[in-house]
Protein backbone atom coordinates (compact mmCIF):
# COMPACT_ATOMS: atom_id res chain seq x y z
CA UNK A 1 0.00 0.00 0.00
CA UNK A 2 3.07 2.40 -0.60
CA UNK A 3 2.44 5.26 -2.94
CA UNK A 4 3.70 6.00 -6.18
CA UNK A 5 4.79 2.67 -6.41
CA UNK A 6 2.62 1.63 -9.64
CA UNK A 7 2.20 5.24 -11.27
CA UNK A 8 2.92 8.65 -10.01
CA UNK A 9 -0.14 9.74 -7.84
CA UNK A 10 -0.93 12.98 -6.36
CA UNK A 11 -1.88 13.46 -2.51
CA UNK A 12 -2.99 17.03 -0.58
CA UNK A 13 -1.70 18.40 2.39
CA UNK A 14 -3.82 18.06 4.79
CA UNK A 15 -4.62 21.63 6.41
CA UNK A 16 -7.75 22.71 8.24
CA UNK A 17 -8.89 25.57 5.82
CA UNK A 18 -10.11 24.99 2.34
CA UNK A 19 -7.00 25.55 0.25
CA UNK A 20 -4.58 21.99 -0.16
CA UNK A 21 -1.33 22.41 -1.71
CA UNK A 22 -0.88 19.14 -3.36
CA UNK A 23 2.13 16.80 -4.37
CA UNK A 24 2.98 14.04 -6.33
CA UNK A 25 4.53 10.71 -4.82
CA UNK A 26 6.75 8.30 -7.54
CA UNK A 27 9.14 5.88 -6.54
CA UNK A 28 11.15 6.87 -9.78
CA UNK A 29 11.68 10.19 -9.06
CA UNK A 30 14.23 10.69 -6.20
CA UNK A 31 12.47 13.80 -4.06
CA UNK A 32 9.52 11.90 -4.20
CA UNK A 33 9.73 8.47 -3.07
CA UNK A 34 8.31 7.34 -0.21
CA UNK A 35 9.47 3.38 0.49
CA UNK A 36 8.94 1.38 3.48
CA UNK A 37 13.21 1.92 4.24
CA UNK A 38 12.38 5.58 4.91
CA UNK A 39 10.09 4.56 8.42
CA UNK A 40 14.31 2.99 9.74
CA UNK A 41 16.58 5.18 7.99
CA UNK A 42 19.26 7.60 9.83
CA UNK A 43 18.86 11.00 9.28
CA UNK A 44 19.15 14.59 10.13
CA UNK A 45 16.98 16.38 12.03
CA UNK A 46 16.08 19.23 9.09
CA UNK A 47 16.05 16.69 6.11
CA UNK A 48 13.44 13.92 7.49
CA UNK A 49 12.17 11.25 5.05
CA UNK A 50 9.25 9.14 5.64
CA UNK A 51 6.67 6.52 4.42
CA UNK A 52 3.74 6.96 2.75
CA UNK A 53 0.40 5.22 2.25
CA UNK A 54 -1.82 5.82 -1.01
CA UNK A 55 -4.39 7.62 -0.02
CA UNK A 56 -8.46 6.99 0.52
CA UNK A 57 -8.83 8.00 -3.47
CA UNK A 58 -7.08 4.58 -3.89
CA UNK A 59 -9.03 3.09 -1.63
CA UNK A 60 -6.73 2.70 1.60
CA UNK A 61 -9.57 3.13 4.21
CA UNK A 62 -10.49 -0.14 3.11
CA UNK A 63 -7.88 -2.66 4.47
CA UNK A 64 -5.53 -2.77 6.87
CA UNK A 65 -2.23 -1.66 6.06
CA UNK A 66 0.66 -3.69 7.87
CA UNK A 67 4.30 -2.41 8.35
CA UNK A 68 6.16 -5.68 9.35
CA UNK A 69 9.54 -5.76 10.83
CA UNK A 70 11.89 -9.05 11.39
CA UNK A 71 13.97 -8.79 14.76
CA UNK A 72 15.68 -11.92 13.21
CA UNK A 73 16.56 -12.47 16.63
CA UNK A 74 14.73 -12.54 19.89
CA UNK A 75 15.04 -9.29 21.24
CA UNK A 76 13.53 -7.86 25.47
CA UNK A 77 11.45 -4.57 23.77
CA UNK A 78 11.52 -1.81 26.12
CA UNK A 79 9.48 0.67 23.23
CA UNK A 80 8.33 0.70 19.93
CA UNK A 81 7.63 4.77 19.12
CA UNK A 82 6.32 6.16 15.63
CA UNK A 83 6.63 9.78 14.90
CA UNK A 84 3.62 10.86 11.96
CA UNK A 85 3.88 12.53 9.29
CA UNK A 86 0.21 12.67 8.38
CA UNK A 87 -2.63 12.54 11.20
CA UNK A 88 -2.28 9.90 13.89
CA UNK A 89 -4.51 6.49 13.40
CA UNK A 90 -7.73 6.57 14.81
CA UNK A 91 -7.01 2.99 14.95
CA UNK A 92 -4.28 1.12 15.06
CA UNK A 93 -2.60 -2.18 16.55
CA UNK A 94 0.81 -3.16 17.64
CA UNK A 95 1.51 -7.05 18.17
CA UNK A 96 4.31 -9.18 18.26
CA UNK A 97 5.75 -12.83 17.82
CA UNK A 98 7.96 -14.72 19.19
CA UNK A 99 9.39 -17.28 16.74
CA UNK A 100 11.89 -20.17 17.72
CA UNK A 101 13.36 -19.46 14.35
CA UNK A 102 13.69 -15.78 14.26
CA UNK A 103 16.54 -16.19 11.50
CA UNK A 104 14.52 -17.42 8.44
CA UNK A 105 11.43 -15.83 7.29
CA UNK A 106 8.31 -15.82 8.44
CA UNK A 107 6.08 -18.95 7.27
CA UNK A 108 2.83 -17.65 8.47
CA UNK A 109 3.19 -14.18 7.89
CA UNK A 110 -0.50 -13.84 7.92
CA UNK A 111 -0.88 -15.76 11.46
CA UNK A 112 -0.18 -15.91 14.91
CA UNK A 113 0.34 -12.47 16.09
CA UNK A 114 0.14 -11.54 19.78
CA UNK A 115 -1.75 -7.97 20.31
CA UNK A 116 0.59 -5.83 22.33
CA UNK A 117 -0.94 -2.50 22.00
CA UNK A 118 -3.95 -1.10 20.85
CA UNK A 119 -4.89 2.70 19.92
CA UNK A 120 -8.11 3.85 19.28
CA UNK A 121 -10.96 6.70 20.16
CA UNK A 122 -13.26 3.99 19.91
CA UNK A 123 -11.26 1.14 22.09
CA UNK A 124 -14.92 -0.70 22.91
CA UNK A 125 -16.26 -0.68 19.76
CA UNK A 126 -13.14 -1.09 17.97
CA UNK A 127 -10.99 -3.64 19.75
CA UNK A 128 -13.53 -4.64 22.79
CA UNK A 129 -11.54 -3.13 25.11
CA UNK A 130 -12.13 -0.93 27.72
CA UNK A 131 -10.17 2.33 27.48
CA UNK A 132 -7.16 1.86 29.96
CA UNK A 133 -3.88 2.91 30.94
CA UNK A 134 -2.61 0.28 33.24
CA UNK A 135 -3.63 -3.66 35.01
CA UNK A 136 -4.42 -3.52 38.36
CA UNK A 137 -3.60 -6.07 40.69
CA UNK A 138 -6.93 -6.69 43.35
CA UNK A 139 -6.57 -6.11 46.95
CA UNK A 140 -7.10 -8.97 48.52
CA UNK A 141 -4.23 -10.75 48.35
CA UNK A 142 -5.12 -14.05 46.98
CA UNK A 143 -6.47 -13.49 43.18
CA UNK A 144 -3.99 -12.35 40.53
CA UNK A 145 -4.84 -10.81 37.12
CA UNK A 146 -2.68 -11.78 33.90
CA UNK A 147 -0.69 -9.18 33.09
CA UNK A 148 0.51 -10.16 29.68
CA UNK A 149 -2.26 -8.80 27.88
CA UNK A 150 -2.92 -5.94 25.93
CA UNK A 151 -3.97 -2.11 26.77
CA UNK A 152 -6.82 -0.11 24.51
CA UNK A 153 -5.71 3.66 24.98
CA UNK A 154 -7.62 6.54 23.07
CA UNK A 155 -4.54 8.76 24.17
CA UNK A 156 -3.02 9.25 20.76
CA UNK A 157 -5.97 8.94 18.11
CA UNK A 158 -6.59 12.83 18.00
CA UNK A 159 -6.89 13.97 14.67
CA UNK A 160 -4.13 16.80 15.77
CA UNK A 161 -1.37 17.36 15.43
CA UNK A 162 -2.00 16.81 11.81
CA UNK A 163 1.76 16.52 11.46
CA UNK A 164 4.93 15.67 14.10
CA UNK A 165 2.72 13.30 16.42
CA UNK A 166 4.70 10.78 18.00
CA UNK A 167 3.00 7.64 19.79
CA UNK A 168 5.31 5.67 22.01
CA UNK A 169 4.70 2.03 23.92
CA UNK A 170 6.46 1.07 26.42
CA UNK A 171 6.12 -2.42 26.88
CA UNK A 172 6.44 -2.50 30.59
CA UNK A 173 4.29 0.75 31.70
CA UNK A 174 1.53 0.44 33.68
CA UNK A 175 2.00 -3.65 34.48
CA UNK A 176 2.72 -3.70 38.76
CA UNK A 177 5.01 -6.71 38.27
CA UNK A 178 7.67 -4.91 35.60
CA UNK A 179 8.45 -3.01 39.40
CA UNK A 180 9.71 -6.81 39.83
CA UNK A 181 10.45 -8.05 36.17
CA UNK A 182 13.61 -10.47 36.94
CA UNK A 183 11.47 -12.34 39.15
CA UNK A 184 8.48 -12.13 36.27
CA UNK A 185 8.94 -15.08 33.84
CA UNK A 186 5.17 -13.36 32.58
CA UNK A 187 6.34 -10.28 31.89
CA UNK A 188 10.04 -11.93 30.47
CA UNK A 189 8.03 -13.12 27.83
CA UNK A 190 5.36 -10.76 27.49
CA UNK A 191 8.28 -7.90 26.30
CA UNK A 192 10.28 -10.80 23.79
CA UNK A 193 9.69 -10.35 20.65
CA UNK A 194 11.23 -11.57 17.18
CA UNK A 195 9.05 -9.68 14.81
CA UNK A 196 6.80 -6.73 15.04
CA UNK A 197 3.63 -5.56 13.17
CA UNK A 198 2.00 -2.20 13.12
CA UNK A 199 -1.70 -2.26 11.83
CA UNK A 200 -3.15 0.80 10.68
CA UNK A 201 -7.06 0.21 10.30
CA UNK A 202 -8.87 3.47 10.61
CA UNK A 203 -7.76 6.73 9.37
CA UNK A 204 -8.31 10.11 11.02
CA UNK A 205 -10.27 12.59 9.29
CA UNK A 206 -12.49 15.67 9.53
CA UNK A 207 -15.67 14.14 8.29
CA UNK A 208 -15.22 15.90 4.72
CA UNK A 209 -14.47 12.79 2.87
CA UNK A 210 -18.33 11.55 2.84
CA UNK A 211 -18.80 14.08 -0.24
CA UNK A 212 -16.23 12.17 -2.66
CA UNK A 213 -14.35 15.69 -3.62
CA UNK A 214 -11.05 13.98 -4.79
CA UNK A 215 -9.17 16.63 -3.99
CA UNK A 216 -10.41 16.04 -0.37
CA UNK A 217 -9.98 12.33 -0.43
CA UNK A 218 -6.23 12.45 -1.60
CA UNK A 219 -5.28 13.96 1.68
CA UNK A 220 -6.41 11.01 3.48
CA UNK A 221 -3.24 8.51 3.60
CA UNK A 222 -1.12 6.82 6.10
CA UNK A 223 2.85 8.70 6.08
CA UNK A 224 5.43 7.91 8.87
CA UNK A 225 8.46 9.41 9.71
CA UNK A 226 10.41 7.36 12.09
CA UNK A 227 9.77 3.60 13.33
CA UNK A 228 12.17 3.04 16.40
CA UNK A 229 12.30 0.43 18.46
CA UNK A 230 14.47 -0.03 21.74
CA UNK A 231 15.49 -3.13 23.55
CA UNK A 232 17.90 -5.49 24.15
CA UNK A 233 19.00 -8.51 22.73
CA UNK A 234 17.32 -11.47 24.82
CA UNK A 235 20.24 -13.85 26.57
CA UNK A 236 18.42 -14.80 29.15
CA UNK A 237 21.07 -12.73 31.82
CA UNK A 238 23.81 -14.86 30.41
CA UNK A 239 25.42 -12.16 28.46
CA UNK A 240 26.65 -8.41 28.19
CA UNK A 241 26.65 -7.51 25.10
CA UNK A 242 25.46 -9.22 21.77
CA UNK A 243 27.91 -9.68 18.76
CA UNK A 244 27.56 -10.23 15.03
CA UNK A 245 27.62 -14.45 14.00
CA UNK A 246 29.97 -15.32 11.84
CA UNK A 247 27.56 -18.32 11.44
CA UNK A 248 26.31 -18.43 7.30
CA UNK A 249 23.12 -19.89 8.01
CA UNK A 250 21.99 -16.59 10.15
CA UNK A 251 20.54 -13.65 7.77
CA UNK A 252 20.82 -10.99 10.15
CA UNK A 253 23.69 -12.45 12.48
CA UNK A 254 23.24 -10.88 15.83
CA UNK A 255 23.88 -13.53 18.77
CA UNK A 256 24.26 -13.65 22.75
CA UNK A 257 28.16 -13.79 23.78
CA UNK A 258 27.12 -16.05 26.13
CA UNK A 259 28.93 -16.18 29.71
CA UNK A 260 28.53 -18.45 32.79
CA UNK A 261 28.56 -22.27 30.47
CA UNK A 262 25.98 -21.43 28.79
CA UNK A 263 25.14 -21.68 24.69
CA UNK A 264 23.18 -20.96 21.79
CA UNK A 265 21.92 -17.35 20.12
CA UNK A 266 19.81 -16.53 23.23
CA UNK A 267 22.24 -18.42 26.06
CA UNK A 268 18.89 -20.52 26.28
CA UNK A 269 20.85 -23.26 27.03
CA UNK A 270 23.83 -25.00 28.46
CA UNK A 271 26.98 -25.57 26.87
CA UNK A 272 26.95 -29.33 25.98
CA UNK A 273 29.40 -30.63 28.98
CA UNK A 274 27.76 -28.24 31.02
CA UNK A 275 24.56 -30.13 32.33
CA UNK A 276 25.66 -30.87 36.34
CA UNK A 277 22.66 -28.58 37.10
CA UNK A 278 19.40 -27.50 34.90
CA UNK A 279 19.83 -24.62 32.59
CA UNK A 280 18.22 -20.92 34.46
CA UNK A 281 17.88 -17.60 33.54
CA UNK A 282 20.46 -15.09 35.66
CA UNK A 283 19.34 -13.14 38.11
CA UNK A 284 21.01 -10.00 40.08
CA UNK A 285 21.49 -12.13 42.89
CA UNK A 286 22.69 -15.44 41.18
CA UNK A 287 24.63 -15.96 37.96
CA UNK A 288 23.05 -19.32 37.63
CA UNK A 289 25.46 -21.00 36.07
CA UNK A 290 26.01 -23.85 34.03
CA UNK A 291 28.26 -26.28 35.34
CA UNK A 292 30.38 -29.15 34.41
CA UNK A 293 30.12 -32.51 36.05
CA UNK A 294 32.46 -34.18 38.07
CA UNK A 295 35.66 -35.38 36.33
CA UNK A 296 37.28 -39.12 37.02
CA UNK A 297 41.01 -38.26 36.24
CA UNK A 298 42.80 -42.14 35.43
CA UNK A 299 45.45 -42.64 38.17
CA UNK A 300 44.73 -39.64 40.60
CA UNK A 301 42.16 -41.83 42.31
CA UNK A 302 39.95 -38.34 43.07
CA UNK A 303 37.26 -36.73 41.28
CA UNK A 304 37.87 -33.37 40.16
CA UNK A 305 35.41 -30.44 39.65
CA UNK A 306 35.92 -27.99 37.16
CA UNK A 307 36.90 -24.95 38.56
CA UNK A 308 33.41 -22.67 37.39
CA UNK A 309 34.33 -18.84 37.74
CA UNK A 310 31.49 -17.27 39.31
CA UNK A 311 31.07 -14.16 37.31
CA UNK A 312 29.23 -11.24 37.96
CA UNK A 313 25.83 -12.45 37.66
CA UNK A 314 24.73 -8.76 36.88
CA UNK A 315 25.59 -8.92 33.43
CA UNK A 316 22.15 -7.24 32.05
CA UNK A 317 23.00 -4.80 28.92
CA UNK A 318 21.47 -1.60 28.40
CA UNK A 319 18.89 -0.79 26.84
CA UNK A 320 19.16 0.84 23.62
CA UNK A 321 17.58 1.54 20.50
CA UNK A 322 18.09 -1.57 17.94
CA UNK A 323 19.48 -0.69 14.44
CA UNK A 324 16.84 -1.68 12.13
CA UNK A 325 18.80 -0.61 8.93
CA UNK A 326 19.50 -3.61 7.88
CA UNK A 327 16.50 -5.46 9.02
CA UNK A 328 13.70 -3.23 6.28
CA UNK A 329 10.00 -3.13 7.19
CA UNK A 330 7.46 -4.41 4.73
CA UNK A 331 4.67 -2.27 3.82
CA1 LIG B 1 12.70 8.42 8.10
Amino acid sequence: MTCGLRSRTEYCIQTHGIYRECDYCSDTEVDRRHPPNYLTDIHEDFNQTWWQSVTMLEDVHTVNVNLTVNLGKSYEITYVRLKFHSPRPASFAVYKKNRPNPAIPDENPDSGWIPWQYYSDTCRDTYKMPDSTSIIQPRDGKTKVNEDRALCTSTYSDMTPLTGGNVAFSTLEGRPSGYNFEYSPELQEWVTATDIRISLQRLNTFGDEVFGDPKVLRSYYYAITDYTVGGMCQCHGHATHCVNSTDDNMVTGSVCLCQHGTDGPNCETCLQDHWDVPWRSATSQSANECKRKFQNFPGSGESYLEATELKNAKGRQEHDKIDLTENEPTA
